[in-house]
């Protein structure tokens, strides 16, 4: 951009796992990063930074970054040369594939970077192999699943289409934690008259911006959903003609007739006046629902996602400016990704979930060797204990990261890598539908390489499918005119991106038009057969353990050292015998930890909030406690329906 004498302002983007892909401005005095703001050019980004990124200078300048590659010997890290490392992994990766296949190594990567240059790692292992990855997806695949199976498509209209809405119902979404820049919007059309509901077990800040929070049983939501939709039917506040686009409409019905209101309204654990007004106002159209990433993380995650879209449906809130069930925006839409095929082609896959007892278990071939990019699966992966066991226990591990994180430790080999002010990629976002570029701003360290760089070295040092065909020689420009060839023409060219954030030219401003759904026969699939399991809590174990998202890190990654025991906020009544601020342990059938504790009289007794991300090596980990389960659908981690209890420090 423009240039003083030492001083640069460099535009780029942030690769980090979140659903806004913001546009960043970077200063650099003297080859340096001393600032870092928001693109204000940027629609979604206006400017601004989250509290993660905002301080990530910190961690660009972490002393404790790593600068050369790791070799562990006799038990013990020494640093390496690249040659030497590089050497060392493709001994091993070419032995174990000529006696054991590809099936006998696992590639894993999961939320480091969304970085479309990312997957051309899954390219080298599939060229290489093909090799074991992972099936499932523990951060949103149960509503994946849910949408694809009811509308054929996981999207959702426009950023800005909630300027029509009447009512927004925000259903279990902690904006001012997980997607700021929805921020803005939802305080312009309050201001503007929409009415904002709230529907989450957890108090958190997002209900001061609402008109209106409602506090169901964790996993309540498809009772409460069921509830509204028999108010619509009951008071024929439903749309006539939904039969004509719905598929199982009249089966949907007779689930929704099968209990009463009242039965609902227990359920859910919300007052009957609640879910009558809460239908009411959802009836009146046009009315958008936001369904957050919390509740499909539970063992019925993608039968609650599938009965709030079945309520949206029936409502004729689909298909209309304003109206929308919204879980995800498809943020590889834009890329042309045809060159990679996955599952298709895997000898194997393993569920990201249950990766550590999945590893260990793995026979014909065992799994001799396991590669780890972008991801610290010991800390954020369910069975802590059990994925470190399984990575450390395994022939040979590599990890690629910037740091020694709890899985990096557990490797044989640990490589550096470059962070997002280093690197070279494209990005789309999950919460609107925007595309950036990223670009180095400054150098990384001497001896720092990006994953593609990394890539290209192996791929020079390796045998490949014919297919690879010299792609490891390209340059990440010509892969990123490559990645965008399809929405070139239509004004999403790399030149374009260079000037700033485009909008994919493909998205749709209203999705499913004239309620034209991408399924089979084009009509929304309502779901008709719902199993209700009664809460995991018991006596023993009253509260489910909730380790969600904190404003103070991205997942494993946190800005400020974390100091001693993370906080878990509870009800005082929850918490009989305890005071608030004291030390405790927390328990599951699993391990313990031991947490300061934090009473809330806002929060319900049988949940126990907490942070996710703490470190394993520190005791600080929610999953050395959660049970390594999967959703009912899509292959999501159930990280949310752990019971625990506390007790009192040892
Ligand atoms: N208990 C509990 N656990 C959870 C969740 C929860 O709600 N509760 N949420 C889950 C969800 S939604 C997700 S998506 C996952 C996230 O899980 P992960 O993606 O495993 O989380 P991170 O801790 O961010 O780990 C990413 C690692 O990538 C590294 N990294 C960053 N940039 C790069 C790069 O360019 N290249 C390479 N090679 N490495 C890089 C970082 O240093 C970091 O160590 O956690 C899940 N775990
Ligand atoms: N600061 C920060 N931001 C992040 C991340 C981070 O680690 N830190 N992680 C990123 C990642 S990996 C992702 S996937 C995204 C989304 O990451 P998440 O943090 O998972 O996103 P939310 O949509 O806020 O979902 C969490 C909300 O779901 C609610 N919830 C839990 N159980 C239920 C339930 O049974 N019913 C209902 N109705 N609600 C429930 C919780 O109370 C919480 O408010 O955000 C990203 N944003
Ligand atoms: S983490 Fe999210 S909110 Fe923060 S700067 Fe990156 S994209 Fe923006
Ligand atoms: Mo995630």
């Amino acid at each position: 951009m423009s240039t003083a004498s030492e001083t640069q302002t460099i535009r780029t983007a942030c690769n980090r796992d979140c659903p806004d892909a913001c546009g960043i401005i970077a200063t650099v005095e003297n080859d340096r990063v001393v600032r870092i703001q928001g693109d204000p050019d940027h629609p979604i980004t206006q400017g601004f930074l989250c509290y993660r990124t905002s301080r990530f200078l910190d961690r660009q300048y972490d002393p404790s970054r790593l600068m050369t590659p790791l070799i562990r010997r006799d038990g013990v890290f020494e640093p390496a040369t690249w040659d030497e490392a590089l050497t060392l992994i493709v001994e091993k990766m070419t032995t174990i594939k000529a006696e054991s296949g590809g099936a006998a190594i696992m590639h894993y990567r999961c939320g480091g970077s969304l970085g479309i240059m990312k997957l051309i790692t899954d390219y080298f292992f599939e060229c290489f192999g093909p090799v074991t990855i992972k099936s499932g997806d523990i951060c949103a695949g149960a509503g994946e699943a849910a949408q694809i199976k009811d509308f054929g498509e996981f999207d959702s209209s426009d950023f800005f289409d909630l300027r029509n809405s009447k009512s927004v119902i925000i259903w279990g979404k902690n904006v001012y934690v997980s997607q700021v820049h929805l921020l803005p919007l939802l305080k312009e059309i309050r201001k503007n008259g929409t009415r904002l509901i709230l529907i989450d077990p957890i108090h958190h800040r997002t209900a001061d911006l609402c008109d209106q929070f409602v506090q169901p049983r964790p996993g309540g939501d498809a009772a409460l959903a069921l509830g509204m939709a028999r108010v619509l039917f009951d008071k024929g506040l439903f749309d006539p003609l939904a039969p004509e686009y719905c598929n199982h409409f009249d089966e949907f019905g007779a689930t929704v007739e099968s209990k009463t209101l009242e039965e609902w309204s227990s359920i859910a654990d919300v007052p009957v006046e609640t879910i009558d007004e809460l239908a009411e106002t959802y009836a009146d159209r046009p009315s958008a629902i936001l369904v957050g990433w919390g509740m499909q993380r539970r063992t019925n995650g993608s039968a609650a996602i599938r009965t709030v879209d079945a309520l949206g449906a029936i409502s004729g809130n689909l298909g209309i400016p304003g109206g929308g069930v919204s879980f995800y925006f498809k943020r590889r839409g834009a890329f042309d990704l045809s060159f990679i095929q996955g599952a298709k082609v895997a000898p194997r896959t393993i569920p990201e979930t249950l990766l550590g007892p999945g590893i260990l278990e793995a026979s014909e071939p065992p799994m001799r060797m396991v590669w780890v990019d972008n991801a610290n699966p010991v800390a954020m992966l369910p069975e802590s204990k059990t994925v470190k066991q399984a990575l450390e226990s395994r022939e040979f591990t590599v990890v690629v990261d910037s740091f020694l994180t709890d899985t990096a430790q557990c490797a044989d080999v640990v490589l550096p890598t470059t962070t997002m002010l280093e690197d070279n990629d494209l990005m789309g976002a999950y919460g609107h539908h925007w595309l950036v570029e990223s670009q180095p701003v400054v150098a990384p360290p001497e001896g720092v390489l990006t994953d593609y760089e990394i890539m290209q070295q192996l791929a020079q040092r390796v045998q490949l499918d014919k297919r690879a065909n010299g792609d490891f020689g390209w340059d990440v420009e010509r892969w990123k005119t490559c990645l965008l060839s399809r929405v070139a023409e239509q004004g999403a060219s790399l030149e374009q991106l260079r000037l700033g954030a485009v909008r994919n030219p493909q998205a749709p401003s209203v999705l499913f038009p004239d309620k034209k759904f991408a399924t089979e026969n084009g009509r929304a699939n309502l779901i008709h057969e719902i199993a209700f399991e009664p809460p995991a809590v018991s006596e023993q174990r009253p509260m489910l353990l909730s380790a969600m998202s904190t404003e103070k890190a991205q997942a494993s990654q946190w800005a400020d050292p974390i100091d001693g025991p993370l906080e878990a906020t509870v009800h005082p009544n929850a918490a009989h015998g305890f005071a608030d601020g004291e030390l405790a342990r927390v328990q599951s059938e699993h391990g313990e930890i031991t947490v300061r504790l934090n009473f809330d009289d806002r929060q319900r007794t049988d949940m126990l909030v907490f942070p996710k991300g703490g470190h394993f090596k520190d005791g600080n980990c929610a999953n050395a406690l959660i049970k390594a389960q999967e959703t009912d659908d899509g292959g999501c981690a159930a990280y949310y329906d752990t019971p625990v209890c506390l007790l009192p420090l040892e």
